[in-house]
């Protein structure tokens, strides 16, 4: 395909409620959107990098700057045929995933519209529609958080994940426990915990959580497996695994009994889709995060979520969790069974509104193919 420009834009956007998590709150999101114009074509591509490098070292404005000087030449002096392609065509830059996912996924979704099939079915999904869950941010008082779970449950999500903290773990689980005892529940501690916690996070086993997601350090896999000795709830990880040899690495040493995939942590499809077949291969099951995504990074997230082992429900859910109006035409909706149904249409399968999206954006830098190139 030959490149024809890419354009950049951040696009600022208010949450319709705060979330918080173990390392702070976020109110509203600055988010780098990445359109890829090729013969006649539009590719979308979202990255997933935060405000602030705290869930990753990556932020909107390290990867605004690795996109202009680094990544976007060099994509642009290749012309790709295939998304797979890409991971060639960044490997001398290092890390930088999310920024690197960010164009990966866009060529992916030009690559399905040109092959006139959907998203999913390029990349191989077996589901015609998939399960979602929810992860409930931390709250100012039970009572709320309890609010907002029975409002979850009622729309029909299958699995409720309660972002957590020392201070805001065992209480609230044994009251939402009492309360809904059948439920499917989860834990994140987004590595708020310490080596020291283990007696204490071992007291979650008895609140039959089918997971606790990353508990420990971001990067680590050693101590992580030294906990997962001693509970019985299978540990998830998230932070730690950042391509395949990681998630090799995880099972391997059992730091982990499932993984959490997420497209812009991995570096973009391509990774992803290695992650799952290495869980797959050895089976341990996968479900896919999400980053407070709009419509575009969602739509994404969706076709990920069809691949096989993608057997637990995910963090992807309505649109009308995050935006009171979103980037996309049709929004995502669950239904009342807590799924999604998963659109054949070329491509990703939703429209952009590119009128809203201009009214949302405070930065844009056009690129074009021959600077590029020359
Ligand atoms: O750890 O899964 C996480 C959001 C921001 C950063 C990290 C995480 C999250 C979420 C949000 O849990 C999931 C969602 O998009 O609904
Ligand atoms: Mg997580």
């Amino acid at each position: 395909m030959r490149i024809d420009g890419i354009v950049l834009r951040e696009v600022n956007m208010q949450l319709v409620h705060p979330f918080e998590t173990s390392f702070g709150v976020t109110r509203s999101r600055r988010i780098l959107l990445v359109e890829i114009q090729s013969e006649g074509l539009t590719g979308w591509g979202e990255c997933t990098a935060g405000e602030h490098p705290t869930f990753s070292p990556e932020s909107t404005d390290t990867a605004w700057s690795v996109i202009v000087q680094e990544l976007g030449p060099l994509l642009a002096a290749q012309s790709p045929e295939h998304g797979g392609e890409c991971q060639r065509i960044f490997h001398k830059i290092r890390g930088n995933r999310m920024a690197k996912a960010a164009l990966e996924n866009a060529i992916w979704d030009l690559e399905a519209q040109r092959e006139g099939i959907s998203l999913s079915q390029l990349l191989g999904g077996v589901r015609e529609t998939i399960p979602c869950g929810v992860s409930i941010g931390i709250h100012s008082s039970i009572a709320e958080l309890m609010a907002t779970i029975e409002r979850e449950l009622a729309a029909g999500y299958q699995r409720i994940k309660l972002k957590c903290k020392p201070g805001w773990d065992t209480a609230v689980f044994e009251r939402v426990r009492d309360r809904w005892p059948g439920i499917l529940l989860s834990c994140d501690a987004n590595s708020a915990y310490r080596l020291h916690d283990a007696d204490h996070i071992a007291t979650f086993d008895a609140f039959d959580l089918v997971m606790i997601e990353q508990p420990l350090w971001h990067d680590d896999f050693f101590f992580h497996a030294m906990l997962q000795r001693r509970l019985k709830t299978p540990i998830c990880l998230d932070e730690s695994i950042q391509n395949r040899r990681d998630a090799l690495a995880a099972i391997e040493m059992e730091s982990c009994k499932i993984i959490n995939v997420k497209l812009g942590r991995v570096g973009g499809f391509s990774e992803a889709i290695a992650v799952h077949n290495a869980a797959l291969e050895r089976g341990v099951p996968v479900w896919c995060g999400g980053m407070l995504e709009t419509g575009i990074g969602r739509s994404h997230n969706i076709a990920l979520s069809t691949l096989e082992n993608f057997s637990l429900p995910g963090d992807v859910s309505a649109s009308a969790r995050y935006w009171a109006e979103d980037i996309i035409e049709p929004k995502v909706t669950v239904s009342a069974q807590g799924e999604i149904a998963i659109p054949d249409a070329p491509g990703r399968g939703y429209e952009v509104r590119r009128d809203l999206i201009e009214q949302l954006t405070v930065r844009k830098e056009t690129i074009r193919a021959l600077e590029l190139v020359g």
